[in-house]
């Protein structure tokens, strides 16, 4: 079967983390069809071509528009500030592309329901990378089989430390008009998404959120300032519709943490715990075991038996960050053969957008928001 052509918006992190993916996947996962780093696109011409040479793209192009109304492009992959997913994902499944995007789908849930409706007929997914962890995926498997019981907490943190540098120049992640909130979309969204993937819908959320900077100088203009307007720190409390309790602490100002992102799950059979600073285990608690035999089993979950790892390396050889996004394209690639699409879709994400926008009304108006889920 011919290639899938390949259309990459963005050249930033994720253009970097997707490029690799693109790159990789059909080494670890040649059963698959394959993929072709066809055309990338981004607005800077000089950046472009460099990236375009570093990671192997066989074209370049500064306007989005032209790569939608191409024929020859078979998925188009959005990895572009957050306020441009929107219309560049309903334009892409207008004209019939798959579509990718990066995370948090959109600015809100009434974007992100507008790129639901129109990729309901083209193949799509978001890139929450972080459920292809295998160590991840492994505590979802274990919940969904019941080992833990009914679920009574579930508390997670994204931790990281970047607001606290004043050196760091103007982003657009520090605008409400580019990046639609702060920690809240970039950070949030990682941890209700894993959340929801393990324990269902989130009912109702109380939160708080802080900008403990609202401007901040700009390296570029000394003497000069540029404005925060987007949350650097959001606490959220949050109820199941299954009855189970979480907190979620998401933030930018975690000084001495780079970036972690944990959960602890405590079942009345046991407790899982996980955290991406160490994302080749999870640490597991069999609370039905004699007492005084308890105690915190460390898995190294890199195979055999274990999710994603068996198709990299071989048991105990470690994987990284970079395996996520791979393993995540995998899934997506393997969905267009079984029929089975690969989660989370663009459906999957408007969940995590309403949560989302939950949150944000509850902190301003200091209350608990229903989420409509
Ligand atoms: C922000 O610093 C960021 O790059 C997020 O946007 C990513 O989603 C996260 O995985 C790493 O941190």
């Amino acid at each position: 079967m011919a290639a899938l052509n390949v259309a990459l918006i963005g050249q930033g992190f994720m253009g970097k983390a997707h490029s690799n993916a693109y790159a990789q996947v059909g080494h670890f996962f040649p059963e698959l069809r394959k993929v072709r780093r066809k055309v990338v696109c981004g607005r800077n011409r000089e950046r472009l071509a460099a990236f375009a040479k570093t990671w192997e793209w066989e074209q370049v192009e500064t306007d989005w528009r032209r790569i939608v109304e191409r024929d020859d492009i078979d998925i188009v992959d959005i990895c572009t500030p957050n306020a441009l997913h929107a219309e560049m994902a309903v334009a892409a499944a207008e004209a019939g592309k798959m579509a990718l995007c990066e995370k948090p789908a959109a600015n809100s849930a009434v974007e992100a329901a507008a790129m639901a409706e129109a990729a309901k007929g083209v193949p799509n997914m978001v890139w929450f990378n972080y459920r292809r962890v295998p160590a991840v995926e492994l505590a979802r498997q274990l919940v969904h089989e019941g080992k833990l019981g009914r679920i009574f907490q579930y508390r997670a943190a994204y931790l990281q430390e970047w607001g606290n540098d004043f050196t760091r120049p103007a982003a657009w992640r520090l605008s409400k008009a580019a990046a639609g909130s702060g920690a809240n979309g970039d950070l949030n969204s990682h941890l209700i998404d894993t959340a929801m993937m393990m324990l269902g819908p989130i009912r109702e959320v109380s939160a708080t959120m802080e900008t403990f900077f609202d401007e901040k100088p700009d390296p570029s203009r000394p003497g000069e300032t540029y404005p925060v307007d987007v949350d650097d720190t959001v606490l959220t409390q949050a109820r199941f519709a299954n009855g189970t309790l979480a907190t979620f602490e998401a933030t930018r100002f975690a000084v001495g943490v780079r970036n972690a992102n944990r959960f602890e799950i405590h079942g009345e059979k046991g407790m899982l715990r996980f955290d991406l600073e160490e994302l080749n285990r999870l640490h597991y608690v069999d609370a039905s075991a004699e007492k005084r035999l308890q105690g915190t089993n460390t898995i190294m979950v890199t195979g055999p038996d274990h999710p994603y790892a068996a198709k990299i390396w071989r048991p105990g050889h470690l994987l990284g960050y970079e395996h996520t996004f791979i393993a995540a394209l995998a899934d997506f690639l393997a969905g267009l053969e079984s029929g089975e699409p690969a989660q989370p879709t663009l459906d999957d994400a408007l969940q995590v957008q309403r949560v989302l926008d939950a949150i944000e009304i509850s902190a301003h108006e200091r209350r608990w928001v229903e989420t409509g889920l």
